[in-house]
């Protein structure tokens, strides 16, 4: 296998599909040294089978709004592979939905779920409804007709969605709600339900606990910790929050926040307080952080991003491709020691390119924000135990899998210089468990 060859046949089949490509090159570079090694995956053509959903379904949404007029939107589940357990990841409801968007998604989550250590197999979802603006009862409504469609290709076993930008516990509850109508079960189906129903303590905040969880441990291979660190977050919804949170609570002081509108630079550093009023902003369905800058008289950068900050630390919380090759040089430039991918591929591929050529940690989203999907899977277990376990419980688990897969990169990632490459590690590990599963399962998937 030749990366560029193999990707220009890939984009004649898939033409524009930009971040659907730009994910599979990031994997099959790392993997092509590996790939080449065991000529028995070629044979048994994994490489083009792994780029290459299961299915896709597509539907139409019809739904009216307060107002009585009937709107559509487009629905999706891409199912992406199943060899290592099943179906698994969340829903995405943005106006930015699209398929090449999804397909990254499901592509990128196969080879998280892998790294989880837990048996769990990649998809992802959504729709180009955006809750943004909405009221309650149209958010309701659009979730209900949504079921209507997914219901029948979802199950506890078989697929099990959960929430991802614009879909939270209120989303969740919504569309659980109509799938019980529908399937007459009560079987947990979906993860990041509300406590009351089968949902777990700690599944709110594990992306973000799990994300400064690895971070620590990457700071630790230089004798570091995150502890007085200077960190830089983007984004406000919950990612961003638990990742707030926990960065607080280990002592490190949160600098910035962002929304699409700009970002706020807050010298003093976050508290419970301002954490808490994250929330208060996210419920209010504006998708604005200027007024957080009002409340705490912070300072507000309409139209800009907090890279251009001198930081210890750089989180991206928000979504893909938010820090380009300008921001990478910003950050590098005022020293920062790592950066943590926590969006699905937040960095672009020369960002990720320049951080890694630099030698500074940095960890790519498949790694550092796992622990949402992971503790999605304890989640399922408890619901298929009928029990639930405190918050303890859960989030020492949760401890154990990040470090898991900070050890599965340091096996796979380790050069010859002792440089931990973090993309090349998890790419290869997540990589080398699901193809070996699909070669122990013949060619049928
Ligand atoms: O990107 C992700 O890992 C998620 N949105 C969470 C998926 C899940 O099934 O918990």
């Amino acid at each position: 296998m030749e990366v560029n060859r193999f990707m220009a046949n890939l984009e004649m089949k898939h033409p524009g599909e930009h971040e659907y490509l730009q994910a599979v090159r990031e994997v099959i570079s790392s993997i092509e040294k590996v790939y080449n090694e065991h000529p028995e995956f070629d044979k048994a053509g994994i490489l083009e089978r792994i780029v290459e959903p299961d299915r896709i379904f597509i539907f139409k949404v019809p739904w009216v709004d307060d107002a009585g007029n009937i709107r559509v939107n487009t629905g999706y589940r891409i199912q992406f592979n199943n060899a290592i357990g099943p179906y698994k990841g969340g829903l995405r409801f943005h106006a930015s939905v699209n398929p090449s968007i999804l397909k990254f998604l499901g592509f990128e989550q196969t080879f998280k779920n892998a790294l989880t250590t837990l048996p769990m197999g990649g998809a992802k979802g959504g729709s180009d409804f955006s809750p943004k603006g909405k009221s309650a009862a149209e958010v309701q409504r659009f979730c209900h007709n949504f079921m209507l469609e997914l219901w029948r290709n979802i199950g506890p076993d078989t697929d099990i969605p959960a929430g991802d930008i614009g879909v939270s516990g209120r989303e969740i509850g919504y569309m659980y709600a109509m799938y019980k109508k529908l399937a007459r079960v009560n079987s947990g189906v979906f993860t990041g339900k509300a406590l009351g129903f089968g949902g777990s303590l700690v599944r709110p905040e594990a992306t973000g606990y799990g994300c400064l969880y690895f971070v620590n441990q990457m700071l630790e291979t230089k004798g570091m910790s995150i502890e007085g660190k200077t960190v830089a977050i983007s984004g406000f919804g919950n990612v961003a929050w638990g990742a707030a949170l926990k960065a607080t609570r280990m002592g490190a002081k949160v600098v910035t926040l962002s929304g699409p509108d700009g970002y706020i630079y807050d010298e003093a550093g976050l508290d419970d307080e301002k954490i808490a009023y994250m929330l208060e902003l996210r419920a209010s369905n504006n998708d604005v952080i200027a007024p957080y800058a009002k409340k705490f008289k912070a300072e507000f950068i309409p139209g800009k991003k907090p890279w251009e900050r001198k930081v210890d630390v750089a989180l991206p919380c928000a979504t893909q491709n938010e820090l380009n090759l300008q921001d990478a040089k910003n950050l590098l430039s005022n020293g920062v020691i790592c950066v943590g991918e926590v969006s699905n591929m937040g960095c672009t591929a020369e960002a990720s390119d320049a951080f890694v050529e630099s030698r500074i940690l940095f960890a790519p989203g498949k790694a550092v924000n796992a622990g949402g999907v992971a503790t999605s899977g304890l989640e399922m277990t408890q619901n298929a135990m009928h029990l639930s376990w405190t918050a303890e419980e859960v989030d020492q688990k949760l401890r154990q899998i990040m470090s898991a897969i900070h050890d599965q990169c340091a096996l796979y990632g380790k050069e010859a210089d002792g440089y931990i490459n973090y993309v090349k590690g998890a790419n290869v590990a997540g990589f080398m468990k699901v193809a070996k599963s699909m070669m122990d399962q013949g060619y049928i998937s």
